[in-house]
């Protein structure tokens, strides 16, 4: 299965081709939209969620709301583009106006215009953009649909904003009970995270976070430890890195195991008649060798703070070369809770990629009689 998303953070829209979804999958559009408006949510979110209402449109691959097998096309309609047509319609529009050359540190802008040309970084950042993140949610959302109809499920939560943490550990069924304003499991620390933001706003600056990620159900021996590329952490990481702004991913225990002593790191292995090979603890993240080992998958992903700033960095305006204040319109302060969502999002796909790969189904009644069969 593959993903290509496509569109233009100002233009008419969002989109997405899953290709190589099994036929007989039933798509729950309802679902898709719950994911989309929480991607939108979040304490510290900025002005342009007050203007999006973001709905996905199924334009192909399902009929009567069950996939077909063919390419699924998804869209997400920009509303904003009603006040940008004049300057980013595909004809005739005015590219003169809302240009930007005051380029944003810790953006897509300067290295963008060195590499596809001109002066005018509105062409690199309207793609740069974390608005194509919408679209990726969506296409998550059917593949949450796919790994749930055989017994796989994705959550997680928001672990640290800014230098604030939450360092307990907590059981995937009380994920559930996540706060909605930052996705946080503390009510204290989430608190004093609010008020971290708080803080980034009054002094026009923003933050960033970490997130951990839970996968359950994932059987054992996805992922390959005989080819470098098929490593199911290396997959994975690939899909968490690829998000805007991430810049840091971790497995299980991830940096923290290297400062501790193997004998506090590696998980040990028990046997018991009827219950199998089993760990009393999960440092490992669920994956050894490259490859799923049946326990839950533990990721963490660090986001660094939103690169438009609205008091604005020093930079050097392209076109006069002159010092400047880098370009901010508007900003969100701090995005940790849709990077959750947008992170959960990216495993949903990596993981149904996965799934249909090594079962090779064409239809859900084959992968869930396949997978069925896949050792624990
Ligand atoms: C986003 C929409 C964007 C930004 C943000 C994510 O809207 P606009 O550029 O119109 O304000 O709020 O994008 C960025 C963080 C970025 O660096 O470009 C969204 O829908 O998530």
């Amino acid at each position: 299965m593959k993903l290509t998303t496509a569109g233009e953070s100002h233009g008419k829209g969002l989109f997405a081709i899953l290709e190589g979804l099994p036929a007989g999958l039933k798509i729950d559009c309802g679902e898709i939209d719950a994911w989309l408006a929480r991607r939108q949510s979040g304490y510290g979110r900025g002005a342009r969620q007050k203007i999006e209402r973001d709905r996905a449109e199924i334009l192909s691959g399902v009929r009567n709301g069950v996939t077909l097998g063919s390419p699924m096309t998804l869209a997400v309609w920009n509303k904003d583009y009603g006040n940008w047509e004049r300057y980013m319609a595909p004809e005739g529009c005015d590219v003169s106006a809302r240009t930007l050359t005051k380029v944003r540190p810790g953006h897509a802008d300067l290295t963008g215009l060195k590499k596809y040309g001109g002066t005018d970084a509105r062409n690199i950042l309207e793609r740069a953009s974390a608005r194509e993140s919408a679209v990726r949610v969506a296409a998550g959302a059917v593949c949450r649909q796919l790994l749930a109809a055989i017994g796989i499920e994705v959550s997680g939560y928001v672990r640290s904003v800014g230098g604030v943490t939450d360092e307990r550990e907590y059981a995937f069924c009380e994920l559930s009970r996540r706060l909605p304003e930052l996705f946080m499991m503390d009510e204290g620390v989430q608190r004093e995270a609010m008020a971290f933001i708080d803080g980034c706003a009054a002094a026009g600056d923003t933050c960033g976070g970490v997130a951990e990620l839970r996968v359950k159900g994932v059987k054992s021996g996805f992922g390959s430890c005989m080819t470098y590329e098929e490593k199911l952490d290396a997959r994975l990481a690939a899909a968490l890195m690829s998000i805007q702004a991430v810049k840091g991913v971790e497995v299980g225990a991830g940096f923290a195991a290297a400062a501790a002593r193997g004998s506090r790191v590696h998980d040990e292995i028990f046997y018991e008649e009827g219950r199998g090979f089993f760990r009393k603890s999960n440092r490992a993240g669920g994956i050894e060798g490259g490859m799923s080992n049946g326990e839950e998958l533990v990721l963490r992903v660090a986001m660094k703070p939103i690169p438009t700033l609205m008091q604005g960095l020093s930079t050097v305006d392209v076109c006069t070369h002159e010092g400047a204040r880098a370009a901010a319109e508007r900003s969100d302060v701090c995005a940790i809770l849709a990077l959750e969502v947008i992170a959960e999002s990216a495993v949903c796909t990596a993981l149904a990629a996965e799934v249909l790969a090594r079962t090779g189904a064409d239809n859900m009644a084959e992968l869930a009689e396949r997978y069925g069969r896949l050792p624990q």
